[in-house]
C-alpha cells in the first residue's frame, strides 16, 4: 500500500465525531437544541486506562485492584504487583476477558432462549400471529436434532424441534448438538482441547463461577473455559436464534432496502423500532398497517405510518420486510433529535439510557416492550407474544397519539442511500450455483483460480472512541479493492447501506478487478448483508460450506478467511470474536484490546492459541493496518493451500506471463 494511502486510513488526533454526514448534521443540532449525545459525553469522560486494558479487577470488595501494565511498572520503578489476594496480571486479565464474552454469551443467548420458547408455543399452535413459515429449514434442523422427519408431521416434527432445541440451553452433558455442523476437523480439535460446550447455560455460569473471587487462578485455564463458552454462543445460542427465527418469519433472500436518516418523514408518523428480537419488530411491522390505526394517523393529519428501524432489530426487518434503516448504534440519539420520531420502541441490547433525557427535549415517547429492559422513567408497555398483534397494535397506537404532540424545529437530513440486503448462508448457495444446481462450488474456484483472493467478515459496533462508520467504511472499501468479499452484519453492514456498498454496482466502481467480474457475472455486490448479531452464525455456515464444498483445506482455519471488528464496544463484540478465532478463524479488533495489560495473555491469545485452535486474535491501529493485516493473513492461507502463483497468473499480463513461462 502507497504511503499517501495508508495515511488517509490513519486515524488523526483531530478525527471527525463521524463519517456520516446526515449524523454530522444532527450533532450539530443537537448541540443547538442544548442537548447532550454520547458525542459530547465521550469528550468529557476519558476512559480510564487501566480499565480498558483489563487489569482492573472489582469481583470482591478488598479492591477494586489496579493492576498496572508491564510498561507503566517499570516507569514507576515497580517490578511486580499482585491484587490484594494474590491475582496476578494475567489472572485479572483472563478473568476480565472472559466474563466479558460470557456477558456476550448469554445476550445472544438469552435471546435465542425467547424465540426457542415462541417457537414452541407456535409449533403447538397456542400463540395467534406466529406459525413456521419455513418447512424445509425446519425440517434441515429436525435431523440436525436426527428426528426421523418421515415419522412424524409438519407440526409434530416442530414440537419436537421446539422442544430439543430449548434443552440445548440446560443440557448438563455431552456436546452441543449444533456444533456438529461444523466441519468434522473442527469438531476434532475441539473434542482435543476439551472445549466442546455442554449445554449453553452450563458454560456461561460455569464462567461466573471461575472467575468468582479465588476460584481459577490460571489464565489459560480461565481462556479454554472463554473458548467454551464462545462456542456455545455461535454454535449454539446465536445459532439457533438464527434457524429458529427463519423458521418463523422467513429465511431472508436478497431484497432492497434504503438506510441513514433521511428515511423518515415529516408529513407521516414515524416510529423506530431499536433493539434485536424480531419477536416485536415482526408484529409491529404487521400492525402498523392496520387500516384503523392508519385511518387514526390520518385523523390526525398525518399521511401515514413509516417503521424504521436502528440496530440490528433494523437488520431484521430490513432482511424479511424490506422496511428501511434509520442508523446504526450511534444515531439512536440522533434519530430523536430530527424531531420528527413520535415514538421509539425498544427491547433489549445496545439501547442507551440517555434516549430518555434526549426525547425529554423533544417530543418523542420511549416505549419499553420487555420485562428485562426498562428504562426509568420512560413508559413501559409490555409486548404479549400470547397476545401479540393486539399487543404491537396498542404501542403503535401510543406511537400515533404522540403525533399531535410535536414541538417544531424539525430537520431530517437528506441523506438515504440504497443497497441490498439478506444474503443467508442459503441465498449465496442458491445465487452461486442456480436453484437446481445449488452450490459453493463457483465462490471456491473463483477463490483457487484467485479472482477472489479470499473471504472477510466484517462485523460489529461503533464505538464513540473512533470516527463513527470511518473504521467499518475504509477497512471494507480496502478490502473489496484487493479482491477481498466481504460479508458483514450488525452495525457494520448498516454503516455499508449508508455508503451504498451493498449495491450490486459497487463491485465495478470499488472492487478489484477479479471480484468485480466475479460479482458482475453473478449479479451481488462486493459486501454481502447477512443480517443482525445473532446472525454471525450465518458467516460460521457459510465457511464450513466452504469447507465442505472441497479444494480449499478440512477445516475453517485453512480457508483464506479472516475477521474483523473495526469499532467494536459490547461484550457481544467480544464473544463473536472469540468464537470466530475457537472456529479457526484469524480475528483483529480495532483500535485496543481488553487484555492489553498483560503481555503473557495477549500472547497467548494471539499467538499460542493458533496452535490449539488454528485461529487467532490481532488487533490494528486503524482501518489501514487492519486490511494489511488480514489480507497478509489471507495471503498466507493462500500460499499453505498451494493456491498463491494460481492468483499471479490472472492478474499478470501477457508480457509478464511470457517473462513467466521463458522464466
Ligand atoms: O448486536 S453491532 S452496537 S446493535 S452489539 Fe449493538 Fe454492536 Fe450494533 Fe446489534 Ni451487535
Amino acid at each position: 500500500m502507497q504511503e499517501k494511502e495508508r495515511k488517509g486510513m490513519k486515524r488523526k488526533d483531530d478525527h471527525p465525531k463521524t463519517v456520516c454526514e446526515a449524523s454530522d448534521e444532527l450533532i450539530r443540532k443537537a448541540a443547538a437544541d442544548g442537548v447532550s449525545t454520547v458525542f459530547e459525553r465521550a469528550e468529557a469522560m476519558k476512559p480510564c486506562s487501566i480499565g480498558a486494558e483489563g487489569s482492573c479487577c472489582k469481583n470482591c470488595s478488598m479492591g477494586p485492584c489496579r493492576l498496572p501494565s508491564s510498561g507503566k511498572l517499570k516507569e514507576n520503578g515497580e517490578k511486580r504487583r499482585v491484587g490484594i489476594c494474590g491475582a496476578t496480571i494475567e489472572t485479572v486479565a483472563a478473568r476480565n476477558f472472559v466474563r466479558m464474552i460470557a456477558g456476550g454469551a448469554s445476550a445472544h443467548s438469552d435471546h435465542g432462549r425467547g424465540i426457542a420458547e415462541v417457537f414452541l408455543a407456535a409449533a403447538k399452535g397456542e400463540i395467534p400471529g406466529y406459525e413456521i413459515k419455513d418447512t424445509q429449514k425446519l425440517f434441515e434442523l429436525a435431523m440436525d436434532f436426527g428426528i426421523d422427519i418421515d415419522e412424524f408431521d409438519t407440526r409434530e416434527i416442530g414440537i419436537k424441534v421446539g422442544e430439543l432445541s430449548l434443552s440445548e440451553w440446560g443440557r448438563q452433558e455431552g456436546e452441543l448438538v449444533m456444533a456438529r455442523r461444523a466441519p468434522l476437523r473442527r469438531q476434532e480439535v475441539w473434542r482435543k482441547q476439551n472445549v466442546f460446550p455442554r449445554g449453553i447455560d452450563r458454560e456461561i455460569v460455569e464462567t461466573m463461577h471461575r472467575t468468582h473471587m479465588g476460584v481459577d487462578q490460571d489464565y489459560k485455564n480461565l481462556i479454554t473455559q472463554g473458548t467454551r463458552t464462545a462456542i456455545a454462543d455461535g454454535w449454539g445460542g446465536s445459532m439457533l436464534a438464527t434457524e429458529l427465527q427463519d423458521i418463523l418469519f422467513g429465511t431472508p433472500v436478497p431484497v432492497r432496502g434504503s438506510f441513514n436518516l433521511g428515511v423518515l418523514k415529516e408529513e407521516e408518523v414515524n416510529i423506530i423500532i431499536h433493539g434485536h428480537e424480531p419477536l416485536l419488530s415482526e408484529m409491529v411491522v404487521v400492525a402498523a398497517q392496520d387500516p384503523e390505526l392508519v385511518a387514526l394517523a390520518s385523523s390526525y393529519g398525518a399521511k401515514g405510518i413509516t417503521i424504521a428501524g436502528i440496530c440490528c432489530t433494523a437488520n431484521e426487518v430490513l432482511m424479511r420486510h424490506g422496511i428501511p434503516i434509520a442508523g446504526n448504534f450511534l444515531q439512536q440519539e440522533l434519530a430523536i433529535a430530527t424531531g420528527v420520531v413520535d415514538a421509539m420502541i425498544v427491547d433489549v441490547q445496545c439501547i442507551m439510557q440517555s434516549i430518555f433525557d434526549v426525547a425529554q427535549c423533544y417530543h418523542t415517547n420511549i416505549i419499553t416492550t420487555s420485562p428485562k429492559g426498562k428504562i426509568a422513567g420512560a413508559k413501559s408497555m409490555r409486548f404479549d407474544e400470547h397476545n401479540a398483534l393486539e399487543s404491537a397494535k396498542g404501542i403503535v397506537r401510543a406511537a400515533v397519539d404522540n403525533y399531535p404532540n410535536r414541538l417544531g424545529g424539525a430537520k431530517i437530513p437528506n441523506k438515504r442511500c440504497e443497497g441490498i440486503a439478506g444474503f443467508s448462508h442459503e441465498t449465496i448457495d442458491y445465487m452461486l450455483g442456480g436453484m437446481f444446481r445449488a452450490s459453493y462450488r463457483p465462490l471456491n474456484d473463483n477463490i483457487i483460480n484467485g479472482r477472489i483472493r479470499g473471504i472477510a467478515g466484517v462485523v460489529g459496533c461503533n464505538n464513540v472512541r473512533t470516527s463513527h462508520d470511518w473504521g467499518h467504511i475504509t477497512l471494507i472499501k480496502e478490502l473489496i479493492k484487493n479482491d477481498v468479499l466481504v460479508l458483514t452484519t450488525g452495525c457494520a453492514a448498516i454503516a455499508c447501506g449508508k455508503e451504498g456498498l451493498l449495491l450490486p454496482e459497487t463491485a465495478a466502481s470499488h472492487a478489484g478487478s477479479g471480484l468485480a467480474e466475479v460479482c458482475e457475472a453473478v449479479g451481488i455486490p462486493p459486501v454481502l448483508h447477512m443480517g443482525s448479531c445473532v446472525d454471525n452464525s450465518r458467516i460460521l455456515m457459510a465457511a464450513s460450506a466452504v469447507v465442505k464444498e472441497g479444494g480449499l483445506g478440512d477445516d475453517i482455519c485453512d480457508v483464506p478467511l479472516a475477521g474483523a471488528a473495526p469499532e467494536w464496544m459490547s461484550e457481544k463484540a467480544v464473544s463473536i470474536g472469540h468464537y470466530f478465532v475457537a472456529s479457526g478463524i484469524y480475528t483483529i479488533f480495532g483500535r485496543s484490546f481488553p487484555t492489553a495489560g498483560s503481555d503473557v495473555v495477549t500472547a497467548h491469545l494471539f499467538r499460542e492459541l493458533e496452535e490449539e485452535l488454528g485461529g487467532m486474535w490481532d488487533v490494528a491501529r486503524d482501518p489501514g493496518e487492519m486490511a494489511e493485516k488480514m489480507i497478509a493473513h489471507i495471503d498466507r492461507k493462500r500460499k499453505a493451500l498451494g493456491i498463491d502463483r494460481a492468483r499471479e497468473r490472472v492478474l499478470y499480463d501477457m508480457s509478464m506471463r511470457r517473462e513467466l513461462e521463458a522464466g
